[in-house]
C-alpha cells in the first residue's frame, strides 16, 4: 500500500505524503513512493504540488532517524533516499509546489525549501536540526540549504536547532507566501492556473537554467575532502552516537564534544 495519495486536477498532479503513523518521517518506504508518483505524474501535468493531508499538524518529521545508519557509515551519501528526492525536485521539468500545513524538520526542510514555489499557512514553522542529533550534514544538503537562506540565517537555523515560523521564512525570502489554513488550496490553484497558461517548455528549460548556474560552485579537490574529513570524524563520534540513542530513548541529548 502506497504512503503516498496521487491525484490529478486539472492537468496538476497532487502527491499528498501519508504516512502519519511516521509523522511523514522520510524514511525509504515514502521516499521511493514520493519518486514513483514524480515519474508517474510529470510527464501528463502542468505542475506537481507536494503537500501533507490537509490540517495536518506535523507536514513531515525529516529524515526517518530510525534509518540513520550507525557508527562508521557516512549518513547523507549520494545515493541516499533523501539525495535522491531533492534531485528528483529539483529536476523535475514541471514546477514543483509545496503546499504546507504544520511543521517541517530536518532533510524535510531541504525538500521543500528546494521546491520551485512555497506556500504555508501562517501556524507552519520549519526546523533543522542535524546539531541535536550530531549529524554532519553533507556538503550537497548545505549547498541546497544556502541557495534560499542567507548565511547569518542559515547558521542560526542549524546551530540552535530551533524552528523557524513561517513569517520569518517570509521575511527571509525562504517562502513565497503565508495564507491562512481556510485559503491554502484556493489560493495554490490559482497561482498554478497563472503558470498554465504560459509556455511549459519555456519554463522548464528556465528551471533546468537556474539549476545549473545555482549548482556552478567551485570547490577545490583539497577542500572537499578536507570537508569529508571533518564529516568523518563526526559520524565516527561518540556524539553522533549519542544524539541517535538520545532520539530512541526520548530524553535530551548528552553531548560532549567528542
Ligand atoms: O515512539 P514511536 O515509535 O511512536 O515513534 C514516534 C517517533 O519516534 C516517530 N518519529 C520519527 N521516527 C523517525 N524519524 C523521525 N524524524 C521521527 N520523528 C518522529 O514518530 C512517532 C511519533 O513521534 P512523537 O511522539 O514525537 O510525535 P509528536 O507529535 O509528539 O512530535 C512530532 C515531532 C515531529 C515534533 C517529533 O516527533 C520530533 O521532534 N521528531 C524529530 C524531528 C527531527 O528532528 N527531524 C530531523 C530528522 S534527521 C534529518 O532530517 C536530517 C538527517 S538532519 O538531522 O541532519 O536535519
Amino acid at each position: 500500500m502506497s504512503l503516498v495519495n496521487i491525484e490529478i486536477q486539472n492537468e496538476v498532479g497532487i502527491i499528498t505524503l501519508n504516512d502519519s503513523n511516521h509523522k511523514n518521517a522520510l524514511s525509504t518506504p515514502l521516499v521511493y513512493d514520493i519518486i514513483n508518483a514524480f515519474e508517474k505524474l510529470e510527464g501528463e501535468c502542468k505542475a506537481l504540488i507536494l503537500r501533507a493531508p490537509k490540517g495536518s499538524k506535523v507536514w513531515s518529521a525529516g529524515f526517518d532517524i530510525k534509518e540513520l545508519p550507525t557508527h562508521t557509515l557516512d549518513p547523507l551519501t549520494y545515493t541516499n533516499p533523501l539525495r535522491k528526492i531533492v534531485r528528483k525536485v529539483l529536476e523535475c521539468p514541471r514546477p514543483v509546489i509545496a503546499m504546507i500545513e504544520g511543521s517541517v524538520w530536518g532533510g524535510a526542510c531541504e525538500m521543500t525549501f528546494n521546491c520551485d514555489i512555497i506556500i504555508a499557512t501562517e501556524s507552519s514553522t520549519f526546523a533543522i536540526t542535524p546539531a541535536k542529533i550530531g549529524v554532519p550534514y553533507d556538503i550537497v544538503g548545505i549547498f541546497n540549504f544556502m541557495k534560499n537562506i542567507s548565511p547569518s540565517l542559515m547558521k542560526e537555523i542549524l546551530f540552535t536547532g530551533a524552528p523557524i515560523s513561517a513569517d520569518r521564512a517570509l521575511q527571509a525570502g525562504i517562502i513565497n507566501y503565508v495564507v491562512t489554513p481556510d485559503e491554502i488550496e484556493d489560493f495554490t490553484f490559482n497561482l498554478i492556473n497563472q503558470i498554465k497558461k504560459n509556455a511549459p517548455l519555456a519554463i522548464s528549460v528556465m528551471k533546468e537554467e537556474m539549476r545549473v548556474l545555482s549548482e556552478a560552485a567551485t570547490l577545490t579537490p583539497d577542500d572537499f575532502e578536507k570537508i569529508q574529513e571533518g564529516r568523518r570524524i563526526v559520524y565516527n563520534s561518540e556524539d553522533y552516537a549519542e544524539g541517535v540513542k538520545a532520539f530512541m530513548e526520548k530524553r535530551p541529548p548528552v553531548f560532549k564534544g567528542r
